[in-house]
């Protein structure tokens, strides 16, 4: 179980080839702008930043296959990410991976479940998003990878990306949840049919409240595994608080709703690490959504109002 005294590992993924919009690739930087490192050394951690994954720009790229685009370089980088996070569980560190667009969570949960599988822990993921990013290569409407590592990781898409690291499956479907979905392609309900993890939509959050919903996952995850990955989508939250994202949709989580949400998962002292995707710099007003992508970061590591 995860405790406050753990060492933080910085993982910067400035990657945007997974995405259909320029700019994510900033987000690592946006973040560290936004005092990450300091907020978290504030809350007590020893933090040590490891800087960032080398990713060559997308003029300089190929795109490949329409329905895979730029499937090459993310496996390529999504080696060294999972790597490097594997890397950093066995050294005991908590890793907290900064992108960069969503595809990350390809070599973030490769890494975990790698490590998890070395030392027999069962792995846990809640997937926060706006977006259920259970694509394939078979279902995609774009094209863009960053919409397929949820399905990816449960075992469901292109080998490439189904094998990557040598797992298959990395993540059992009763071991996710997804929170804050709203925008759901036609095909890809086929295949949350189809593996059927656990959904809590914007609709379920409004019916039950954040509180209710993230309590429910906690204690069902607490006691069927062992290693809870949080990977945080900042398109969960409104656009209106949040502007700077990959892919805004209306009707997300409102200010205290997204603060409730981590708070609740530090009281539980039960994450062993989280991913922050999809902060796009290009698309913000005075970097107030990396801020806030902070904010949040500092709250599910502790931060209290009191
Ligand atoms: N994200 N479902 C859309 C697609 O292109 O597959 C959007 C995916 C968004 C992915 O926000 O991480
Ligand atoms: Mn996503
Ligand atoms: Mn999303
Ligand atoms: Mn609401």
């Amino acid at each position: 179980c995860f405790m406050p005294r753990e060492n933080i590992s910085i993982i910067g993924f400035p990657m945007d080839l997974g995405s259909g919009r320029r700019g994510v690739d900033m987000g690592p930087s946006a973040l560290r702008i936004a005092n990450l490192e300091r907020r978290l050394r504030n809350l007590g951690y020893k933090v040590e930043d490891l800087g960032d994954i080398k990713i060559k720009i997308m003029e300089k790229q190929r795109v490949g296959d329409p329905k895979l685009r730029y499937l090459n370089e993310v496996l390529k980088t999504s080696l060294t990410l999972a790597r490097t996070v594997e890397k950093v569980l066995d050294k005991g560190n908590f890793p907290l991976c900064i992108g960069g667009d969503h595809s990350m969570a390809i070599g973030t949960i490769a890494g975990i479940a790698a490590h998890c599988k070395k030392n027999k822990k069962s792995l846990g993921v809640i997937w926060i998003d706006a977006h259920a990013d259970m694509n394939t290569h078979e279902t995609t409407p774009s094209g863009n990878i960053h919409g397929m590592p949820l399905a990816a990781s449960m075992g469901l898409g292109h080998p490439s990306l189904v094998n990557f690291y040598g797992i298959k499956p990395k993540l059992k479907p009763e071991h996710c949840a997804l929170i804050g979905i709203r925008s759901v392609d036609i095909e890809e309900r086929k295949n949350i049919r189809k593996l059927n993890p656990a959904v809590y939509t914007m609709s379920d959050v409004d019916k039950l409240g954040i509180h209710r919903v993230i309590s429910r996952v906690l204690k069902q995850f607490r006691q069927q595994v062992d290693h809870i990955h949080v990977s945080f989508d900042v398109d969960s939250v409104d656009p209106s608080i949040a502007p700077g994202v990959g892919t805004p949709v209306k009707g997300g989580l409102n200010y205290r709703e997204a603060h409730l949400l981590m708070e609740t998962i530090a009281e539980c002292g039960c994450m062993s690490s989280l991913e922050v995707a999809e902060v796009n710099p290009i698309l913000d007003v005075h970097n107030t959504s990396a801020v806030f992508a902070a904010e949040l970061i500092a709250s599910s590591m502790g931060q209290r109002i009191l």
